[in-house]
């Protein structure tokens, strides 16, 4: 506790205030690190936090501090921070705040805002915002702070907020006035609440648990499918205990790749198109039946067109029980936290329990070691210019030969190619645009990677995707941090071959300035740049990145007309019925 003491003439009194109360409510947490952007009223907080001891991280822009609030929550399962200024501040760091609670990350957006008598009737005061109510509807809770004696309790409500149940973003409001009232400081001291266990275990029902274990038991073609919520819990040892002991071919969600390693004997990653029709039993470990899965039905699934229902029968473990049903019916829910419930699986599994059918496992490796098979023979190709392809494969060999690296991806081929290409080996290491596929997460995902874990990290980003944040490689030089960038750069979104069809001066709209140099950017602040043409000098550079821990920007030429319209997702464009 820092106390401010001033002197008058009857006694000394020991005095606090709110800016001190913030960092002693935050510090009481067991929270360390603040992501943030300074100016009015937030300025003085960042520099006492950082007197306080506080790790006080500093971007270009909120919305990059706010993604890496985001993933150091998903990363620590303790609320990531981020503190901006009012109204455009706080807007910038609310599109994360939004994409955080969408991807069930923990994270506290706390911002600085203006004078509420004023704001309240609408007087046109500096930064003048509602921003309690505009920040409601997009994320899990939302509360603001009015006196220093309750600081201690709007922390506490915060924490809770964004870690029990299903993690989310919550928004803490703390105008101007709140900072500088004083108050006693032992007052103060009592005022401040530990979170005594912030994420309480919820227990899954004993009927919940035999339901969804006579379903998999008599199943003939079984399928785990993993997702980022399994990789949140942090029941690394027990998923892949249950995955093995029951001896069911699982498939990874982008952020649960390397959970288990994906070079695993039982992932059926290769050969998802088989298992997915094919499975008539699927157990879904936090993981939902969103878009991203084709909400469980539809061809996909095995079911006769883009609407219709599979035959597959669902378990679905999720902590919220609200998730159940919300595309397909799901046949054994199982509510709970991941962990308890992995572990109340293995321990309802005994010794005894029966592996699949060989009949189904057999299909599956045969599929797999096919599509393994040819994944290999274009890997080997090593064609002019580069290409997606050529360029992962030193991608795959580097994270191969350095399994505790953080892999950051985003972009649409750079994305698709690089999950699909370079296997990830150790839980949580692979963080990416989730399940809104946004843009922008790159910059501020590397620099709280780095921060979180002091990994190497490794951002793979398409060219359009890095534009969303890249100012932050400053940032990432400033605090030198071991973050190498390589650049996917093929001129533009997707593409970079589209042409302006009236001949007109402008390019096309997903055109970008051919042939940039983007490692450029890297050298104006200190930091390694690299042209890359060749998968030989990628390597090279990326292996140096990796050794030398020094800031690194490779800018590697892909070709042009490599990447196809949205990667993979290329059917979710509408189409125009009229004639170009
Ligand atoms: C915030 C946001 N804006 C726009 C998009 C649409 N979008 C999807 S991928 C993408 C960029 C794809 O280009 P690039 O990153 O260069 O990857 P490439 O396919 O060229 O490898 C864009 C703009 C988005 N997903 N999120
Ligand atoms: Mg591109």
């Amino acid at each position: 506790m820092t106390d401010l003491s001033v002197t008058t003439d009857a006694q000394t009194q020991e005095l606090t205030d709110g800016f001190h109360l913030v960092i002693d409510a935050l510090k009481l947490n067991g929270i360390d690190t603040i992501f943030g952007l300074p100016g009015i009223p937030i300025t003085d907080l960042t520099r006492m936090a950082q007197a306080a001891g506080m790790r006080v991280i500093s971007f270009r822009h909120e919305q990059n501090a706010s993604n890496a609030a985001a993933i150091a929550g998903f990363m620590t399962q303790k609320p990531g921070i981020c503190l901006t200024v009012s109204a455009p501040g706080f807007l910038n760091g609310l599109t994360a705040l939004a994409n955080a609670t969408t991807n069930c990350f923990p994270m506290i957006l706390i911002s600085g805002s203006s004078e509420r008598e004023i704001v309240d009737l609408q007087q046109g005061d500096y930064e003048e915002m509602d921003q309690l109510a505009i920040a409601k509807p997009l994320c899990k809770a939302a509360f603001r702070v009015l006196h220093a004696t309750d600081i201690g309790v709007g922390v506490a409500r915060a924490i809770r907020a964004a870690v029990s149940g299903r993690p989310g973003g919550v928004y803490l409001d703390l105008p101007a006035k709140l900072f500088a009232q004083s108050i006693d400081a032992e007052t103060g001291r009592k005022s401040l609440i530990k979170v005594v266990d912030p994420a309480p275990r919820q227990i899954p029902a004993q009927d919940a648990v035999q339901r969804a274990l006579e379903l998999l038991k008599h199943a003939k073609r079984p399928l785990i499918l993993l997702g980022k919520g399994a990789a949140y819990a942090q029941a690394d040892a027990d998923i892949r205990s249950l995955v093995e002991k029951t001896g069911i071919p699982y498939l990874p969600m982008s952020m649960a790749k390397g959970l288990l390693p994906d070079t695993h004997a039982q992932s059926a990653a290769a050969a998802r198109s088989f298992v997915l029709p094919g499975a008539d039993v699927v157990m879904l470990v936090g993981a939902r039946l969103n878009w991203l899965l084709s909400h469980g039905k539809g061809k996909t699934w095995g079911g006769k067109d883009q609407k219709a229902w599979g035959a597959q029968k669902f378990i679905q473990i999720d902590i919220s029980p609200q998730e159940m049903d919300s595309n397909v019916r799901i046949d054994a829910p199982l509510v709970g936290d991941i962990g308890s419930c992995v572990s109340a699986l293995l321990a309802g599994i005994g010794s005894d329990w029966a592996k699949p059918p060989a009949e189904w496992l057999d299909a599956i490796a045969e599929r797999k070691n096919k599509n393994l098979a040819n994944m290999a023979a274009t890997l080997a190709k090593n064609p002019t210019p580069m290409n997606y392809h050529s360029a992962l494969n030193v991608v795959r060999d580097i994270i191969k030969a350095n399994p505790d690296a953080i892999l950051v991806n985003e972009g649409a081929n750079a994305l698709d190619f690089t999950r699909s290409i370079v296997d990830m080996y150790k839980p949580r290491k692979r963080l990416d645009v989730g399940t809104w596929g946004v843009m922008g997460i790159g910059m501020g995902f590397s620099v709280a990677a780095a921060v979180v874990s002091g990994q190497p990290v490794i951002a793979i980003e398409g060219d359009s995707a890095f534009g969303f944040s890249g100012m932050e490689v400053e940032t990432i030089c400033r605090y030198n941090l071991p973050v190498c960038v390589v650049i996917f750069n093929n001129n533009g979104v997707y593409r970079g071959t589209d042409i302006n069809p009236t001949g007109g001066p402008d390019v096309a709209p997903t055109v970008f300035v051919k042939g940039a140099r983007y490692d450029k950017l890297m050298d104006a602040f200190g930091g390694v740049g690299v042209h890359a043409t060749t998968p030989a000098e990628l390597r090279k550079a990326m292996e140096q990145a990796v050794s030398s821990r020094k800031p690194t920007l490779i800018n590697a030429v892909i070709d042009e007309t490599a990447g196809t319209e949205s990667g993979r997702i290329t059917s979710l464009n509408p189409q125009s019925a009229r004639k170009k």
